[in-house]
């Protein structure tokens, strides 16, 4: 075992009997929600995916241990810290393994020490891609890289429209990573089940999505997958409105000169914050219902 690595109990032993584990990341605890939403949240997913089966792995950096499974306790410390907390994405992890300091783990570094810990499924709400207006900023995430490299299920309801869709597409179509439509043949935009872009491949169980994740690992092809799971109608919001607030956040940003990892965590507070909460009762809703798909497809991956 990588000697920085440190598996919860619970985690080791659902790996040692050859269990279903689901990763889980937690930017989107101390970035992605407010304060004290943000920890239920994260206590509400681990039981989703617990009810489903399989055994949920939050995963951070404390004191500078990569740990694959937090206490509630750890949890808690997280959500309280916000994002007082390093936004920890690939290039953070040195520094913050060698000085011994705190970190919240972003998609990307979620992907690498679930994959060191061993396991191949994680359920998220949205993933980082390439923001609007990259062919100035060259602001692409590192999310995208880490797909293309780390074999690592990523199950999330799509991409916000605060991203430039159409090139994230093509970024990962470059790097050869899969992007699936689950029960659709087109890419869910976070909030609402539409975006107007086609996925490459429409599967429709978590079987499937086991296998075609099988298929890619037993071939030797290095990578991830990313699974696109549309937030269930009911919980999904007006096209207009949402989108509405997203240019008006982006706007906002742009004024106040925000850029680089602060981008990504403004514009989900500056929507959450113009919508009056409603995209937060969305995000939670489409989080769940990721968190349960993972916890079926982690199953069907140990049959
Ligand atoms: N998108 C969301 N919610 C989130 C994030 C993205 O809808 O919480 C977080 C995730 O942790 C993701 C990160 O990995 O933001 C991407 O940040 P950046 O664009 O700086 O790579
Ligand atoms: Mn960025």
């Amino acid at each position: 075992m990588n000697k920085y690595l440190d598996i919860s109990e619970e985690v080791a032993k659902a790996l040692e009997e050859g269990r279903p584990v689901v990763a889980l990341e937690s930017t989107i605890i101390s970035h992605g929600m407010p304060y004290p939403q943000n920890v239920e949240t994260a206590l509400r997913v681990e039981k989703t995916i617990r009810e489903n089966g399989a055994t949920p792995a939050t995963i951070a950096v404390i004191g500078g241990r990569l740990k694959a499974g937090l206490s509630e306790k750890e949890i808690e410390y997280l959500g309280k810290k916000g994002t007082a907390v390093t936004k920890a994405s690939r290039r953070d992890l040195p520094v913050l393994v060698a000085k011994g300091q705190d970190g919240a783990t972003t998609v990307a570094t979620t992907m690498i020490i679930a994959s060191l810990a061993g396991i191949k499924v994680f359920a998220t709400g949205g993933v980082g891609g390439v923001h609007r207006g990259a062919e100035v900023t060259m602001d692409i995430s590192a999310d995208l890289e880490e797909l293309a490299r780390t074999p690592v299920m990523v199950i999330c309801a799509g991409a916000k429209s605060i991203l430039d869709l159409g090139l994230t597409l093509e970024y990962l179509e470059t790097k050869g990573v899969p992007v699936i439509g689950y029960g659709t043949e087109e890419l869910p935009a976070f909030y609402t089940r539409k975006s107007g872009f086609r996925v490459d491949y429409r599967l429709d169980t978590p079987e499937e999505l086991a296998d075609t994740f099988k298929a890619k690992q037993e071939m030797g092809l290095v990578g991830g997958m990313l699974v696109t799971n549309p937030i269930p109608e009911e919980y999904s919001m007006d096209h207009e409105r949402i989108n509405r607030a997203i240019d008006q956040a982006i706007q906002d940003a742009k004024q106040l000169g925000i850029h680089g990892k602060e981008t990504t965590p403004y514009l989900l507070d500056r929507i959450q914050k113009l919508t009056g909460g409603d995209s937060l009762a969305s995000n939670i809703q489409l989080v769940l219902n990721n968190a349960r798909l993972a916890a079926l497809t982690a199953s069907a991956l140990c049959r």
